[in-house]
């Protein structure tokens, strides 16, 4: 069975666009792959968090992956700094990487962007996330849009390391949905969904309740013409609401498109409020029983003791094909 790894940090509560783009495939998967899915506090304190807010960050991601119906008995479902191989391979993987090619990473350039205190973390990120991918000797990356760039990274870096040490690393394959992999912000349609967005009105958070998403797509930006049509360059909103009605529902753009010639904004508006309802209600309730029980915990223990064991066995070949420690001797 091929190996899936993917990653999530705790940075917020997820929205629509993680959703959308991530979760929802990660579920679709977990039948045909052995998954490993991870919550990466670690890639969470490149930016300032605080401390009392990431704790429950991580409590509450670890909740939703489940009541987005992620199976603990089918995929691992742990936390990144709770398997230490993680940032030992991430050290190891920035050896060989070059400052250049991190710079040119647009996940860098938008996040340090007229800051004055950039952290080296925020600059090495990607050899972390590298690290991640390549202990599990991952087959297949099933990410949004955003994270194209980083995935041909982690490809690189592993090819070299290969060419350089020894055949240690699978080569990753990225894997995007076709419908969701970038929805874009409610209130500027040219950009990406973001949980960190200072404009609440531009996302829908995974736990907003019905009267919220309902007030937050009515006042979504869209355009004069009235007419459902999905063109994205002309139509950004329209098009971004059609993507997420589509992705919710699984009924095609064309189908949508007809299902609404003739009628105005607010009908469609309405169409794509309940179909986010739809998909969100029985998450948020299944999320309420989960974050208090034992069971996630229990969950999160089996998880990073099943990763470190894979984890692992990678790194010990990593590290000796770099000539890192001691070659042990057979007692
Ligand atoms: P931040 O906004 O805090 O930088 P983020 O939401 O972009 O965070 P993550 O939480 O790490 O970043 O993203 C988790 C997954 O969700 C990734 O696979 C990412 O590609 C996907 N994702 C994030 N935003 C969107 C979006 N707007 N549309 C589709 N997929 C998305
Ligand atoms: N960089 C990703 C989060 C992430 C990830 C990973 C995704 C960290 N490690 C490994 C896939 C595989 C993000 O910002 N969305």
């Amino acid at each position: 069975m091929e190996t899936i790894f993917s990653g999530i940090q705790p940075s917020g509560t997820l929205t629509l666009g993680n959703y959308l783009g991530a979760i929802k495939q990660f579920v679709e998967l977990q039948d045909d792959y052995d998954c490993y899915f991870c919550i990466v506090d670690e890639h969470a304190i490149t930016v300032p968090q605080d401390r009392l807010k990431l704790r429950q960050n991580i409590k509450s991601l670890a909740a939703l992956y489940l009541a987005s119906g992620i199976n603990p008995e089918k995929a691992t479902l742990f936390i990144q700094s709770e398997v230490p191989a993680h940032t030992q391979l991430g050290w190891m993987l920035q050896s060989i990487g070059y400052v250049g090619e991190l710079e040119r990473m647009t996940q860098y350039k938008d996040k340090s962007k007229g800051k004055e205190a950039v952290s080296t973390a925020l600059l090495t990120y990607p050899a972390l996330m590298a690290a991640d991918i390549l202990l599990y000797q991952t087959n297949v990356v099933p990410v949004g849009d955003d994270q194209k760039q980083h995935l041909e990274l982690t490809r690189d870096l592993a090819e070299r390391f290969n060419n350089r040490f020894n055949d240690i690393f699978t080569i990753p394959e990225i894997r995007i949905p076709k419908v969701g992999a970038r929805i874009m912000s409610l209130q500027d349609p040219t950009k990406k969904m973001s949980k960190s967005d200072e404009n609440e009105k531009g996302f829908i958070s995974m736990l907003d309740d019905p009267k919220k998403i309902e007030k937050k797509i009515k006042s979504a930006v869209t355009d004069s013409d009235g007419i459902v049509k999905y063109d994205k360059e002309n139509k950004p909103g329209v098009s971004n609401l059609l993507t997420i009605y589509s992705s919710c529902t699984g009924e095609s753009i064309e189908a949508l498109e007809a299902k609404y010639e003739g009628k105005g904004y607010g009908d469609f508006k309405q169409g794509v409020a309940n179909a986010v309802i739809g998909v969100l209600q029985p998450i948020q309730e299944k999320y309420a029983e989960l974050l208090e029980s034992d069971q996630l915990n229990d969950i999160l223990d089996t998880g990073a003791e099943k990763a470190a064991l894979t984890a692992n066995k990678t790194l010990a070949k990593a590290k000796k094909a770099m000539g890192l420690g001691r070659v042990k001797k057979k007692k």
